[in-house]
Parts: structure tokens; C-alpha cells; sequence
């Protein structure tokens, strides 16, 4: 798949030519594509063929046809998720050891002493969690339908794993059910606090603050809008506004930046990094592309239970 033109003077002025040239050799020859989380370098979201969150990267894979091999940039959980819905294509991961501390905050064992406990309530799991997981739960949701999938429920007592957060955030707008909410938490997302939004409002007091649902709920109640990054994505073409403050991963600025360059982004608290993002490299998606052997693979029989959970959630949304 060809680099679009929009983003060739970027790439030009950044990344060496040579590596321009031999990925998209490579993407031919292994008939490949690319995704990127919305959290990558900027150095790897531009020689990606698509950015966006892990949902959507997965469903645009799985709409592709004849691709051998996903080179996915992301964390583990999300490529998991690329291989339950593509399971005719390889999924390598630049790095395997990029994981999620939330997605491990919730474990198997996790979910049957819930199942013994609240017998009758649903669990919705968040799509950052391990496959394994998610072929426990009843339903997945993401940051952006979690709101939808929890009220599509029938029942009224509802088990929320594992983002206490984006929990309390679902709880907030349904009132009328009873949420029993996990206690898992992104420490990417802990970054920001009530602090970091008045200072944001005194120093640009013209710019809207968005926040992600994993920022800790105060942080949440203090913002213009809470929104999955997709949603941020979308915001700028919804409202009349020319100034940003934007509360997550700071690797969303840099797609924010590309796509709206008449508008001003800023970061609500530039230390915000994930480490894990951060250890898919440009270099290292060169390697696997050169010798691919970093296989995300899923057991089939967990693969086909994950894969209930997230059909689900999709028929919901
Ligand atoms: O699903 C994703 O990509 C995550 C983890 C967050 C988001 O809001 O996009």
C-alpha cells in the first residue's frame, strides 16, 4: 500500500529515505499492511497505512483482502485483538514486549471469583484487556461505546473491568443501574490532575480541554468533554473552537497536529508518555519486516470465545 502524498514532505524532512524505501518494498513483497495506534511515534505513524485506536485499526485489517502479514504498532492486547479478527494474516508486534499494565490489572482467575460472586450479572470487559480475558466476559467495549454497550444490557447489575475510571465515567451517565465497578486504573492517564486542568484554563483560557475516560474522575468533571481518542479525533471538525488542551498519551498531539494544522493542540501534562507505546520503534518494525518473528498468536479456542465478546459489542455499535 503506497505512503499517502500529503505525508511524503514529513517523512522527507524526518526519516531517512532509505528506510522509506525498503518498508515499502517489504509491505509489497509480504503483502503487508501497517497499523498504528493513535500513541506511536510520529516517525511510525507516518510510514503506517492506517492510525487510529485499536478497534478500528483491527476492523479496517479485517476489511483488507489478501494481506499476509499485519505489522501492528501497538500494545500486545491490541494485536491480540487484530489476530482474533484476522485470523488469515500473520500479526507481528515491532516489539513483544509491549504491554499494558491496565490490561494485566484483571487476570482469568480475576474473572471467575466475579462470575462466583455476582452470578447473574453480565461482565463487560475493556477492550484493554489480555485475549484470555475477554474469552471470560460477556461483552468488550471500547472508550468510545462503553456508554452503549453497558446500556444494551438487560440486566440491571452490570460487573465493569478493569478501568475504574471509564467505569465511573459509564456510572456517571446510567444512573439507573447498579455498576460493580474493578479497580484497575492506566498509570499513563494518572499523569493528569485536577492541577494540571485550572492551570491549563488559566494559561490558555480561550482552548477547550478534552480528556480521555482513563484520567481519574475529578479530572473528568473538571474538563470541557471526555472523549476516547477517536472522539478527540473527530472533535475539531465538530466544534467551532481553535485551541486544544488535550489530556492524554501525548502521541495523539502529533495526529491532531497533522490533520488540523489551522488549529493550536496542547498537551495537559507533557510527561504523559506510555513506556510501552514507546517501545515499538521505527527500527524495529524494520526488523520484523526484514525477519518477521515477533507472531502474536491466540489459542483457537480462546481466540473463538474472544472473538464472541467482541462480535457483541460490535452488533451493539
Ligand atoms: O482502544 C484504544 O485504542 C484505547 C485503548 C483507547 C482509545 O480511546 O482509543
Amino acid at each position: 500500500m503506497a505512503i499517502a502524498t500529503t505525508e511524503r514532505s514529513y517523512i522527507r524532512q524526518n526519516i531517512d529515505p532509505h528506510i522509506i524505501d525498503e518498508i515499502s518494498r517489504l509491505k509489497e513483497s509480504l503483502k503487508a499492511v501497517i497499523l498504528a495506534h493513535n500513541y506511536q511515534l510520529p516517525e511510525i505513524q507516518m510510514v503506517a497505512d492506517f492510525v487510529g485506536d485499536s478497534l478500528e485499526l483491527a476492523m479496517k485489517a479485517s476489511k483488507l483482502s489478501g494481506i499476509e502479514y499485519i505489522f501492528f504498532c501497538g500494545v500486545h492486547f491490541m494485536a491480540e485483538t487484530a489476530a482474533i479478527l484476522n485470523p488469515d494474516s500473520k500479526v507481528i508486534i515491532p516489539d513483544m514486549k509491549a504491554g499494558c499494565p491496565l490490561a494485566d490489572m484483571i487476570t482469568v482467575e480475576d474473572i471467575k471469583e466475579l462470575k462466583k460472586e455476582y452470578k447473574n450479572a453480565p461482565i463487560v470487559a475493556y477492550i484493554n484487556t489480555s485475549a484470555a480475558v475477554k474469552a471470560e466476559v460477556d461483552i468488550c467495549c471500547t472508550s468510545s461505546n462503553a456508554v452503549k454497550v453497558v446500556n444494551s444490557l438487560p440486566e440491571k447489575k452490570i460487573i465493569f473491568v478493569p478501568d475504574k475510571n471509564l467505569g465511573f465515567f459509564v456510572k456517571r451517565q446510567i444512573r439507573e443501574k447498579e455498576i460493580v465497578i474493578w479497580n484497575g486504573f492506566c498509570p499513563t492517564h494518572l499523569w493528569f490532575s485536577e492541577e494540571d486542568v485550572e492551570k491549563a484554563r488559566r494559561k490558555y483560557p480561550q482552548a477547550v480541554i478534552v480528556v480521555h475516560p482513563e484520567c481519574r474522575e475529578e479530572v473528568q468533571l473538571k474538563s470541557d468533554f471526555v472523549l476516547s481518542t477517536g472522539g478527540m479525533f473527530k472533535l475539531p471538525r465538530e466544534i467551532n473552537a481553535r485551541e486544544f488542551v488535550i489530556g492524554t498519551e501525548v502521541g495523539m498531539l502529533f495526529r491532531l497536529k497533522q490533520t488540523y494544522p489551522d488549529r493550536e493542540f496542547y498537551p495537559l501534562n507533557e510527561r504523559a508518555l506510555c513506556p510501552n507505546m514507546k517501545k515499538n520503534t521505527l527500527e524495529k518494525l524494520l526488523n520484523q519486516m526484514r525477519k518477521p518473528e515477533n507472531l502474536v498468536q491466540v489459542e483457537k479456542k480462546i481466540a473463538d470465545s474472544a472473538l464472541k465478546a467482541i462480535k457483541r459489542m460490535l452488533a451493539v455499535t
